[in-house]
């Protein structure tokens, strides 16, 4: 007699009420015209999403620009924590949607754009493929996505590089600053 596996009698993909709940952290930015509409925005659409709760908003940060596009505005940068049952390729289309229909604009890659929305981490994801990798690779290079984090969640982890807490201490945070009379509504 052949052994029967008990769970192969269920189909995980379409039992939606066993997909697991998720936290995701999303770093959303913007350097052109008005920044913190088009910060605003982003939360609106990610809050209208189905499969998604907006869990908790970073205050707003003004943010010296890093990377290879130094001559450009400073940015506005916050940080959005979610509770998602969706597949990390899915909220990577969402993020991307959400750019799309607030028309962003990006003349240079890595240059000025209306928004940004970065899929940092999916839970303890760890992925490397061409459409995706988690945790987002430059994040914990990047103090406009520790900073934020920490405030809102003082254990936050990277998936294989450790504490938020610790990875902030190698890095620069000198050009980020708190506006704290800038808000976003939820
Ligand atoms: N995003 C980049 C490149 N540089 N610098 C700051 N301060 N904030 C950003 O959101 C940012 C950046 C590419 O996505
Ligand atoms: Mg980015
Ligand atoms: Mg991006």
């Amino acid at each position: 007699m052949t052994e029967i596996d008990p769970l192969a009698a269920f189909d995980f993909d379409t039992l939606s009420g066993m997909v697991p709940i998720r936290p995701v952290v999303f770093s959303i930015g913007s350097n052109l015209g008005d920044r913190l509409g088009y910060l605003q925005g982003a939360v609106e659409a990610l809050s209208a999403t189905p499969e998604l709760t907006i869990v908790d908003v970073s205050s707003v940060y003004e943010t010296a620009p890093v990377g290879p596009v130094l001559d450009q505005p400073d940015f506005l940068n916050i940080v959005v924590l979610a509770d998602s049952t969706m597949a990390s390729l899915v909220l990577l289309e969402r993020a991307q949607a959400i750019e799309e229909s607030f028309r962003r604009t990006r003349e240079v890659p890595g240059g000025a754009r209306t928004l940004d929305v970065d899929l940092i981490t999916v839970g303890d994801r760890v992925k490397d493929t061409p459409a995706l990798t988690l945790p987002h690779p430059r994040a914990h290079q990047r103090a406009f996505v520790l900073v934020p984090w920490l405030e809102i969640d003082p254990a936050a982890r990277l998936p294989r590089l450790g504490p938020v807490a610790e990875l902030l201490d190698a890095v620069d945070a000198s050009g980020v600053r708190r506006r704290d009379e800038l808000t976003i509504d939820l």
